[in-house]
């Protein structure tokens, strides 16, 4: 017997977590079929590598090159000028993802979708054992693929942290359960920084005080509870959880929280007050005309700098419809901040609002 077909023990639960697989450039293969097998980048147009923007994500083979989701478009074209640049074609993608996902739901109700290609479900009430996890798993698999001829692969564990740890382990096409006796040996041996919240920033925190280049999180785990609040305040209980393999985070089911914001990329990183605020004024009024008639109830604005480090400042606000000069009001503080706390230059701008409802 396999320890995937143990009895759940009562109170335990059983969480799937589900990514589609290189996502973006996948959907683009299935759309041209001529491109398989070749390195594929989706992102901004590289124009001979002068382009400017990012990539959002490249297939497999493209990964072999050395390149990666975020990185500038012309560093991409550098490492393979070879490969298929492609536009995003986000109304697609976003099509495909309801379809998917309407496919899942019909799994388990009980799911929280966290981007366009990726949801974690509850499947605790429903399954008496990992192995039955593992066969839904299996089911939703074989029925994405046969729906929308695309593969994802699935993590399965106990909580939400250690279900996308598998996930990421079974990448791609796979799927991978960690039973609950497995969780603690399997995190201890990964990097501090499979812990969601452990950023570069508290990585290297954690690697000054333990002196070493690579912490692994057993090596974190000779902290104190205490030891660690004092180190990065109330995340720092949450990390001593973490470091065990725990996460009482539950699954929260949809009332999906929309939003509706745009980004602009500068031609060249820049400095110059005026001529952010103004770009800014458009994104406001770009924004504010696709959520006409809609509850809006938060901004959030986002400032990249030239080093690429990406910061972003909200406020929110009683639900109501309001005119672009409210939401000027409340984002060019944000924005200002931004631009008086950091002496470099600015790469990219974005504004979004949150929706109510
Ligand atoms: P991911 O699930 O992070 O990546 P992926 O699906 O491309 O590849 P993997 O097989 O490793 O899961 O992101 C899902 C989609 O979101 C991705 O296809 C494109 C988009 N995206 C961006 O636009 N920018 C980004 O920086 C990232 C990480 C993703
Ligand atoms: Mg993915
Ligand atoms: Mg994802």
């Amino acid at each position: 017997m396999t320890s995937s077909k143990r009895k759940n023990k009562k109170g335990e639960r059983v969480i799937l977590h589900i990514d589609m697989d290189y996502f973006f450039a996948q959907i683009e293969e299935r759309e041209n079929p001529q491109f398989r097998g070749k390195p594929l980048v989706v992102g901004a147009d590289p124009k001979k590598g002068k382009g400017r923007g990012v990539v959002s994500t490249s297939n497999y083979e493209a990964r072999e090159y050395g390149i990666k989701s975020g990185m500038p478009i012309s560093r991409s074209y550098k490492l393979c000028p070879d490969a298929i640049f492609l536009p995003v074609n986000m109304d697609l993608y976003k099509k495909v993802s309801e379809r998917i996902f309407g496919t899942v739901k019909e799994f388990s109700s009980k799911i929280e979708r966290i981007s366009l290609d990726e949801a974690y479900l509850d499947l605790s009430k429903k399954v008496g054992s990992f192995k039955e996890a593992e066969n839904i798993g299996k089911k939703i698999k074989e029925k994405i693929f046969e729906k929308e001829n695309l593969t994802c692969s699935i993590g399965i564990s106990k909580n939400k942290m250690m279900a996308k740890i598998a996930c990421e382990l079974a990448k791609p096409k796979g799927i991978r359960v960690i039973t609950p006796e497995k969780v603690v040996g399997i995190i201890s041996e990964m990097g501090v920084e499979v812990v969601p919240g452990i950023g570069p920033k508290t990585k290297d925190k954690l690697r000054k005080k333990l002196k070493k280049r690579d912490p692994k999180v057993r090596d974190a785990q000779i902290f104190s509870k205490e030891e660690l609040i004092n180190f990065f305040g109330k995340r720092g209980g949450e990390f001593y959880e973490k470091f065990r393999g725990k996460d009482s985070s539950p699954v929260k089911e949809e009332r999906e929280v929309k939003t509706i914001g745009k980004e602009h990329t500068f031609q060249q990183d820049t400095k110059n007050p005026r001529k952010i605020t103004s770009i800014f004024k458009q994104l406001i009024g770009d924004v504010y005309r696709q959520a006409k008639g809609r509850k809006v109830k938060g901004v959030t604005v986002t400032c990249r700098y030239e080093d690429f480090e990406t910061h972003t400042k909200q406020t929110s606000f009683p639900a109501g419809e309001y005119d672009e000069r409210f939401l000027i009001k409340k984002g060019t503080p944000l924005l200002l901040k931004f631009l008086t706390q950091s002496n470099k230059k600015v790469r990219l701008i974005g504004f979004r609002v949150t929706l109510y409802g």
